[in-house]
């Protein structure tokens, strides 16, 4: 029983040091739906050897979380429904300095990585229960939880916060 769990310990060991190692690139699963984002440039992970494309399942699969606030894009306080960030880059094993996010109208606005990271930004998919229509801002609005952070409540996160954004290139 020892020698079982430790062995059991030594496999999760190897396998963890696998997956952690920059150099060894993972095959995602491809998307299975409609391709919603697509994640290039500095990245170790992907869908088809150059690229992490998503579809909406497979974004969520990453984790859904919300972030109610105030902007500047609704009247009243709304709740974002959507995918952290910082679980996109670590998912796609990026590594950089920053996102370029690209929106359907070809608007983009470059974004410090250290933002996904550290600022809880939320790649929303929803508002108040809703999918995000393209002409609704979706099918990806990037929010950051303005109402948590004084901080952040000025043009230069509103100009980081591109909505139907289509891809992100990791530079
Ligand atoms: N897709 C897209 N996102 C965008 C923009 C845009 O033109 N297209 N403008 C940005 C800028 S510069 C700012 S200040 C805010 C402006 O939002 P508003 O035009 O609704 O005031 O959204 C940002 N997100
Ligand atoms: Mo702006």
């Amino acid at each position: 029983m020892r020698a079982f769990v430790k062995s059991g310990l030594a496999v999760m060991a190897v396998a963890f040091f696998a997956v952690s190692s920059a150099s060894d690139a993972e095959n995602l699963p491809a998307p299975q739906g409609p391709v919603i984002l697509t994640v290039s440039g500095h990245i170790a992970n992907t869908t088809d050897g150059e690229t992490a494309k998503f579809d909406r399942s497979l974004l969520e699969g990453l984790g859904v979380t919300r972030i109610t606030t105030d902007t500047p894009w609704y009247d009243e306080a709304v709740t974002f429904e959507g995918v952290l960030a910082r679980r996109l880059l670590d998912y796609v094993g990026a590594d950089g300095k920053t996102v370029v996010a690209t929106a359907l109208n070809q608007y983009s606005a470059e974004i410090p990585l250290s933002d996904f990271q550290d600022k809880g930004v939320l790649l929303a998919l929803k508002v108040n229960g809703e999918y995000l229509a393209i002409r609704d801002k979706g099918p990806i609005f990037i929010i950051y939880p303005f109402n948590q952070n004084e901080t952040l409540r000025n043009e230069t996160y509103f100009a980081r916060s591109v909505w139907q954004v289509k891809d992100l290139k990791i530079k």
